[in-house]
C-alpha cells in the first residue's frame, strides 16, 4: 500500500515533465481511420462538398454520433412513467454545468404542459398585501443569475446495502447543476409584506402531483430563487416550465417545479412529501423529519463502469464534488481503497453549493486499483465511508446516501463498482 502512494508521486512528477504523454499518441483507432483514407494526410471526404446551411438547425442538437449521451431510467425503480426518473449521464459530462436536456428528471406525477399566458404565481397567508402574479408581472422585478446544483434525496439510495449499480449515471446521476435565472424570494416577500409571525413557507407545484413543501421562513429568506430560466434559455417543461423554486444545497424535493402558490404560516404543513415519504426511518424505529441540507458527496466520474481505461499509462482521474452547506475546501483520492490518499486539484472557480470539478493525474501500471474519492467542505466536515453511515443512519434509510463510493479498475480496464469497507 505504501509503495502505490511512492509510485503514484513519481508518476505524478513525470506527468508534468511531459514525457509520459508520448505514449497516448497512436491508437489502434487512430491507425486503422488513417486506412480509411479520412485523415491526414489525406483529404477526407468532408471537405470536398460543402457543409449543411445554417438554417437547417434553427435550434441545435448534438451530432449523430453522441447519441447515447441521454438520461436512462431504471424499469425497477418506478411503477409508471410518470412518478419516475430519469439520470443524468455524468460519464459523459465535462466541467460542472449540465445541459438542459440531460438534467435528470424527477416527476411525481408527469411533466404537465403549462401554458405560461395562463400560469400564476399566488402568495398569500400572513401577507400584508396577497399577490397574485403572472410571469409578465414577475420577470420586470430585478433578476439574478446563480450556479447551484440540485440533487435528489434518494440519489445513491440504491446502494445503501450494498454496490449493485453499475455506473455512475445510475450511483449517482440524480443531480444536476445549472445557472438559474429570476427573481430572489426575498424579493418578493419584501413585496408582499411577509408578517414577522411567519415562521414557515408552503410551495405548491401545479402537476397532478400538486407537490407541497414546507420551508423554514430562514432559508426562504436567504438564497431561494423563483427562477424562469435555466443556463440561459427558458426553463424546460420537465424541469418546471414556466417557473420553479430554487432551494440551493437542500433536497431537491423542495425545488419545487411549476410553481404556483407559496403561503406563509406559523407551523409546517405536514404534508405527504415531508411525513410518509422523506423521512429517514432510524434504526430505533423513529423517523428524522426535515432532514434538508444535502451533505458534501463525492464520485469519480472518469473513469467508471461507462468509461474503461483504455489502456497502461498516463490517465486522468477526474470527478465531481459538491456540499448543500457551501463550498467544497479539498478532495483527495485514494488508488488503493482509501489506505493512501492525494489532493486533487480544483477546478476554479468553486462556487458556494456548486458541482466542483477535481481532477488528478494517474499512472495505471495494469494492476487491479481501488478508487475512491473523498471530499470535504468548508465547513470541515469529511465524506463518511460507508461502514460510518451505515452506525449513524443503521440500514432501514434510502435517502441522503452520501458515503465515499469505490471503483475497482479491473486488470483488462474495466471497471467494477464495489464496496470496500
Ligand atoms: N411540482 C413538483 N415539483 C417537484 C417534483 C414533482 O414531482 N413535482 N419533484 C421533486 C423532486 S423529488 C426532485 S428530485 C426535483 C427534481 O428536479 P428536476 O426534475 O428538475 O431534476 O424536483 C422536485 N420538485
Ligand atoms: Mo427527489
Amino acid at each position: 500500500m505504501k509503495n502505490n502512494r511512492r509510485h503514484f508521486l513519481q508518476s505524478a512528477a513525470a506527468v508534468t515533465g511531459g514525457a509520459l504523454l508520448a505514449g497516448i499518441a497512436g491508437s489502434k483507432e487512430a491507425q486503422a481511420a488513417v486506412q480509411s483514407g479520412n485523415l491526414p494526410p489525406d483529404v477526407p471526404s468532408w471537405m470536398k462538398k460543402l457543409g449543411t446551411g445554417v438554417e437547417a438547425a434553427p435550434y441545435g442538437e448534438p451530432v449523430k454520433y453522441e447519441r447515447d449521451v441521454i438520461r436512462r431510467n431504471v424499469p425497477f425503480l418506478t411503477a409508471t412513467t410518470e412518478s419516475s426518473v430519469s439520470f443524468t449521464p455524468l460519464q459523459d459530462l465535462d466541467g460542472v454545468i449540465t445541459p438542459n436536456g440531460l438534467c435528470f428528471v424527477r416527476d411525481h406525477g408527469g411533466t404537465p404542459v403549462v401554458d405560461p399566458v395562463q400560469h400564476r404565481l399566488m402568495i398569500h397567508g400572513l401577507v400584508e398585501r396577497p399577490m397574485v402574479y403572472s410571469m409578465v408581472d414577475l420577470m420586470r422585478f430585478p433578476t439574478e443569475s446563480r450556479i447551484y446544483f440540485t440533487e435528489c434525496a434518494a440519489n445513491g439510495g440504491m446502494d445503501w446495502r450494498g454496490a449493485q449499480m453499475q455506473g455512475v449515471q445510475f450511483s449517482h446521476g440524480m443531480v444536476h447543476c445549472c445557472e438559474w435565472t429570476g427573481v430572489k424570494l426575498s424579493t418578493l416577500m419584501n413585496e408582499t409584506g411577509v408578517s414577522p409571525k411567519a415562521k414557515w413557507m408552503l410551495a405548491e407545484g401545479a402537476d397532478a402531483a400538486a407537490m407541497t413543501r414546507s420551508i423554514p421562513i430562514e432559508k426562504a429568506a436567504d438564497d431561494v430563487l423563483v427562477a424562469w430560466s435555466q443556463n440561459g434559455e427558458r426553463l424546460r417543461a420537465e424541469n418546471g416550465y414556466p417557473l420553479r423554486l430554487v432551494v440551493p444545497g437542500w433536497q431537491a424535493n423542495t425545488s419545487v417545479k411549476w410553481l404556483r402558490r407559496l403561503k406563509f404560516g406559523e407551523e409546517p404543513w405536514e404534508t405527504r412529501e415531508e411525513t410518509s415519504k422523506y423521512t429517514e426511518l432510524m434504526a430505533d424505529g423513529k423517523a428524522l423529519q426535515f432532514t434538508w441540507a444535502m451533505l458534501a458527496k463525492s464520485v469519480i466520474t472518469r473513469p467508471c463502469p461507462e468509461k474503461p481505461l483504455a489502456g497502461k499509462g498516463f490517465c486522468e482521474v477526474s470527478g465531481l464534488a459538491w456540499s448543500g452547506l457551501g463550498k467544497v475546501k479539498r478532495v483527495d483520492v485514494s488508488f488503493d481503497g482509501g489506505a493512501n490518499w492525494a489532493p486533487a486539484s480544483l477546478q476554479e472557480p468553486v462556487l458556494t453549493k456548486s458541482l466542483t470539478r477535481f481532477r488528478i493525474p494517474w499512472e495505471w501500471n495494469g494492476q487491479l486499483a481501488y478508487l475512491q474519492s473523498r471530499v470535504i467542505d468548508e465547513t470541515g466536515y469529511i465524506q463518511p465511508t460507508i461502514v460510518e453511515m451505515r452506525k449513524a443512519w443503521g440500514s432501514n434509510a434510502v435517502y441522503h446516501k452520501n458515503a465515499i463510493y469505490t471503483w475497482r479498475v479491473n486488470q483488462n480496464g474495466t471497471v467494477d463498482s464495489v464496496e470496500v469497507n
